[in-house]
């Protein structure tokens, strides 16, 4: 069998996607997801221009030496760019595999080892009332775990991660934030603490701080917030202060997680060898797609560290689903984020992981168990938007 064409599709159906399709001699094709936000066009003129001519009459069959011959036969190596457009590729040649063989690619992976897999929504607000709001109207649909929140008093609304209403859809420059580190680490204990005496106590809940902490400021937090025991922290810092991880740990027993900005698994390494986080959470869509992150998956385990995949609304259905079908395969599975898509996203691409009473699956369905509608796809252009720049309030840009 060999890749006869290699497309590529930029869609906005409320939010950007780039997606990928690979089509075969033997008719099966497969798709892809290589959205990389606020960097759309970047990542689609990669796999048009340079990655695409290399791919024509390879044999489909042969993903892990696609993967080898893309990552490593670049010589540049890595990067959000390059490693998006790889996980593309590699999502679209996991789905013909799984179509070849008629099984879903979790059986392709090893197989089940689970029923479902473990999910967590966002719930957010301007206050801790309001997020205790949402924490409870997730508990109604059958969350177990919940990511908490909430808006910083005096940085406004719009300087907090993960509280700003709505995306940007027009052709705009970046929204530009104002934020600032005392007053987010007041809010985020009184969060923690209102909604420790409010809510059920089974109730599992994360914040993440989104790498805007230096390393003595999130070993403080992460400290503040022992009482209220958290599922974990999510990235308090960056990926370049890899060995401040270290400080973080001897400063506190709070269960941490890292990984949506690696690229690889050299990346992810020193965190797991040293059991410096409790869970491993990369972007399948920006670590090079199931290949490389099963690797992680497996480094991890000896180690007792859980795998929490990268889950937001800014990468499509297509790796949900990749982030499913290997939640449900690996032995180390620790928890998985997840968003609802809307009509107009599940209209352009249908299929991905059903949520049932606080737990995702995909079905039997043979590969990722994903289609395009490349119609409807087409009824929604493209529309330039950015992720938001965060400043202080003395006007530099924030140093996180
Ligand atoms: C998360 C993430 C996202 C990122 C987004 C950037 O944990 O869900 O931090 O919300 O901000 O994916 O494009
Ligand atoms: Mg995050």
């Amino acid at each position: 069998m060999r890749i006869t064409r290699v497309k590529t599709l930029v869609t906005c159906p409320g939010r950007n996607y780039v997606l990928v399709k690979i089509e075969t001699d033997g008719g099966v094709y497969g798709w892809g997801d290589a959205t990389l936000n606020g960097r759309e066009l970047a990542v689609a003129s990669l796999l048009e221009q340079h990655i695409a001519p290399l791919l024509i009459g390879r044999d489909p069959d042969r993903i892990e030496d696609t993967f080898q011959f893309l990552s490593r036969g670049s010589y540049w190596r890595g990067g959000p760019v390059q490693m998006t457009a790889i996980a593309g590729v590699d999502f679209a040649l996991w789905d013909i595999k799984g179509k070849n063989a008629g099984l879903p690619v979790y059986s392709l992976l090893g197989g089940r080892c689970r029923e479902g897999a473990l999910a967590y929504t966002h719930a957010s607000g301007r206050d801790a009332a309001a997020v205790e709001e949402r924490v409870l109207e997730a508990i109604e649909r059958g969350f177990k775990v919940v990511r908490a929140q909430v808006g910083v008093e005096g940085a406004g609304l719009r300087g907090t991660y993960g509280v700003a209403e709505g995306q940007p859809t027009e052709a705009a420059l970046p929204r530009e934030e104002i934020w600032e580190p005392a007053a987010y680490r007041r809010a985020v204990p009184r969060l923690l603490e209102h909604l420790r005496t409010h809510l059920p106590e089974e109730i599992e809940l994360i914040h993440d701080v989104h790498e805007r902490l230096t390393p003595i400021e999130a070993a403080g937090l992460a400290r503040e917030l022992e009482p209220y025991r958290l599922f974990f922290l999510e990235d308090p810092l960056r990926p370049e202060h890899q060995e401040s991880f270290r400080l973080i740990r001897r400063h506190t027993t709070t269960p941490l997680a890292m990984g949506e900005l690696y690229f690889n698994k050299w990346e992810a390494l020193p965190v797991i060898a040293e059991q410096l986080v409790d869970y491993i959470r990369c972007d399948l869509g920006h670590i090079g797609g199931i290949t490389e992150a099963r690797k992680i998956a497996a480094i991890a385990e000896p180690y007792g560290v859980k795998t929490a995949w990268h889950g937001p609304g800014d990468i499509g259905p297509i790796v949900h689903a990749a982030n499913v079908h290997l939640d449900l395969a690996v032995p180390n599975f620790g928890v998985q984020e997840m968003v609802f898509f809307g009509d107009q996203v599940r209209e352009v691409i249908p299929g991905g992981p059903t949520y049932r009473g606080g737990y995702l699956d995909v079905g039997d369905a043979p590969g990722l168990g994903t289609d395009v509608d490349e119609a409807a796809a087409a009824k929604h252009p493209y529309r330039r938007a950015y992720l938001p720049v965060t400043r202080r309030l003395d006007g530099s840009v924030h140093d996180w």
